[in-house]
């Protein structure tokens, strides 16, 4: 196809937007993605930008690591279920200043608008996650779960509570985020706590629950982000289905620490010990 659209990395990410709304994560304008584009790609996208690129917007955040970076976003107040009819309406690539602190659309939303009002939050995250990763993880992916958000009212916000009891959903869970899944309490959506409490999370996890609010992942590519935002909320509804089914909340067998250990052998993956000796108080979660 002759059009941006042709592009690999811009069918990957529509098609992505499109997985999400299938699984009812995106009510209305909820959620938000975000991709930190290689140079090839760009170079790919080049002859569709627009002739003259918006103006710099400064983000009031800035990362050293991303100066110069295009990102690919979703824009605020755009419903993703929009996102494959017209995604020259409610996407957009950005371009990063020399200094890292401020952005200019250089494609997209062509009848107005900006990225995503999580942008700040997703930038500072793609900063924590770049250098951690050394480069390899590239997308930033914000859902409305609606089984994790139902778990934060009734377990305890803590990671290791929350890792024990997803990994323990479902025998591979702990092959999928054996490093567990960090914990983020309530906090406005879009401002710049929001942003830096996630960050803290992020320098340790590559997926961190957002009290009362959702779920926020990263990957090295499409696939793998969706498929960590996939496996947890799987695993949470089972948890949700569990914990509801059972008459005094209490969960009668489950997977042990020792099968948890003996799958961790089995498939090669290191899992987070913290998580693994963790006991709560009371010992009513897994
Ligand atoms: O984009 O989901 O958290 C709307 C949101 C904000
Ligand atoms: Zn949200």
């Amino acid at each position: 196809m002759n059009n941006i659209f042709g592009v690999r990395v811009m069918e990957e990410y529509i098609h992505m937007c499109s997985d999400g709304v299938r699984q009812g994560w995106h009510e209305r304008n909820g959620g938000n993605l975000t991709y930190r584009m290689r140079g090839e790609e760009v170079a790919e996208c080049r002859p569709y930008f627009r002739k003259e690129p918006g103006g710099w917007v400064p983000m009031g955040v800035q990362a050293d690591n991303l100066k110069g970076e295009y990102f690919i976003s979703t824009g605020s107040g755009k419903f993703l279920q929009n996102v494959s009819m017209e995604p020259q309406n409610n996407i957009c690539i950005v371009e990063i200043n020399e200094n890292g602190d401020s952005y200019r659309i250089v494609w997209g939303l062509e009848n107005g608008g900006r990225p995503t009002s999580e942008f700040p939050t997703h930038f500072m995250n793609h900063s924590v996650r770049k250098r951690v990763t050394d480069g390899a993880n590239r997308v930033i992916y914000h859902a409305h779960t609606p089984y994790v958000i139902a778990l934060t009212f009734v377990l305890p916000l803590k990671a290791e509570v929350f890792t024990r009891m997803l990994w323990k959903s479902a025998t591979e869970c702990c092959v999928v985020f054996p490093g567990g899944v960090g914990v983020v309490p309530w906090m406005v959506p879009g401002g710049a706590e929001i942003a830096k409490a996630t960050c803290v999370q992020m320098e340790q996890y590559d997926a961190a629950v957002w009290a009362f609010h959702g779920l926020f992942v990263s990957g090295p590519d499409f696939d793998t982000a969706f498929g960590l935002m996939h496996t947890i909320e799987k695993a949470a509804q089972i948890a949700s289905i569990a914990l509801s089914a059972s008459p005094d909340g209490k969960l009668r067998q489950v997977i042990t620490d020792d099968n948890i250990r003996q799958i961790g052998k089995e498939f090669g993956v290191t899992l987070n010990e913290d998580v693994l000796n963790y006991r709560s108080e009371d010992g009513m979660y897994c």
